[in-house]
């Protein structure tokens, strides 16, 4: 059966905001989850990923997991490893203590921020290209994928690890032309994450079907998600106010965008 009741971490964020609004349409129960308490939620369960014996409660139950907790920009690599790390292995011990078979991993275009963009007739960037995090960020997304492969090939746990590009209400840059998830397609893609079946796990690209679109789309489409939107019509505003994107400037060239540019946190 599909699942129903669904443990959404990372609740009160700006992912989790939207996706509280839009999930409940494709029939999903939810459970919410996160550090700080969830605006207008007093049953949200407000805990932090460091705390397994919350954890364990939390996903004791559900059908299954949309993880989005955690650090979502750069940060010092000992925070990164507390909540990104530590707490994604924390939740994926979780789940399997308690017998959850299916989570929605939250990760990242910041996995492989510093592969080039396409130009010209260049070919989409294929979901099976190799890893090259732009932060300690996208490298805790390389974590959570490989750990979400070792949970699936040992314990049967299944995932789909979405690399999702920029799921805000519009497109504020350029750059977002290309990546841009639309809240209404990302809603349309976790809900095909939780309902595919036999996914193992499973690497997707997540953003909206955009006229500018600079990775491929096939891995998520075979899960069923059908984009709706496109960031075109926020093209001719966008351009006018902040020109084209020039390819002699690497955050304008590489996927990653500014995270492939700016300074490193130092120290921890
Ligand atoms: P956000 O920063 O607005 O929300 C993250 C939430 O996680 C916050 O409410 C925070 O309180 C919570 N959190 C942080 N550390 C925690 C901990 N130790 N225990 C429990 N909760 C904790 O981020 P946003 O934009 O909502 O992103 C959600 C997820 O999606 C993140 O994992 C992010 O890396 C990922 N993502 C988001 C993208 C986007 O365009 N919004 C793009 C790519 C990935
Ligand atoms: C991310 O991974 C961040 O969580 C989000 O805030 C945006 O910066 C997004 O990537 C992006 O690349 O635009």
């Amino acid at each position: 059966p599909a699942p129903r009741t669904v443990l959404l971490t990372g609740a009160a964020g700006g992912l989790g905001t939207l996706m509280r609004e839009l999930l409940p349409d494709h029939g999903y129960a939810l459970r919410l989850l996160d550090l700080r308490p969830v605006e207008g939620e007093p049953d949200a369960i407000v805990a932090d990923l460091a705390d397994r014996d919350a954890l364990r409660e939390a996903v004791r139950g559900v059908d299954a997991i949309i993880h989005l907790a955690g650090i979502s920009l750069e940060a010092s690599f000992d925070k990164i490893l507390k909540a990104n790390i530590e707490g994604t292995y924390n939740l994926y011990e979780a789940a399997r203590e308690e017998g959850v078979g299916r989570i929605v991993f939250a990760s990242s275009n910041h996995a492989v921020g510093y592969t080039p963009r396409p130009q010209g007739e260049d070919p989409l960037i294929p979901v099976d290209t190799p890893r090259r995090p732009d932060t300690f960020y996208g490298l805790s997304k390389c974590f959570g994928e490989d750990l979400a492969q070792l949970y699936w090939d040992k314990h049967g746990i299944e995932t789909v690890s979405v690399r999702i590009g920029s799921c805000f209400p519009e497109p504020t840059s350029v750059r977002m032309l290309s990546v841009w998830m639309s809240p209404a397609d990302g809603a349309r893609l976790f809900h095909a994450a939780l309902t595919a079946e036999n996914v193992g796990h499973t690497v997707v690209h997540g953003s909206s079907a955009n006229t500018r679109l600079w990775w491929d789309l096939t891995s998520a489409r075979g899960l069923g998600y059908e984009p709706r939107d496109d960031s075109e019509p926020y093209a001719d505003k966008l351009l006018a106010e902040q020109g084209e994107l020039d390819p002699a400037n690497p955050a304008h060239a590489r996927l990653g965008g500014h995270f492939v540019t700016d300074p490193p946190i130092w120290p921890n």
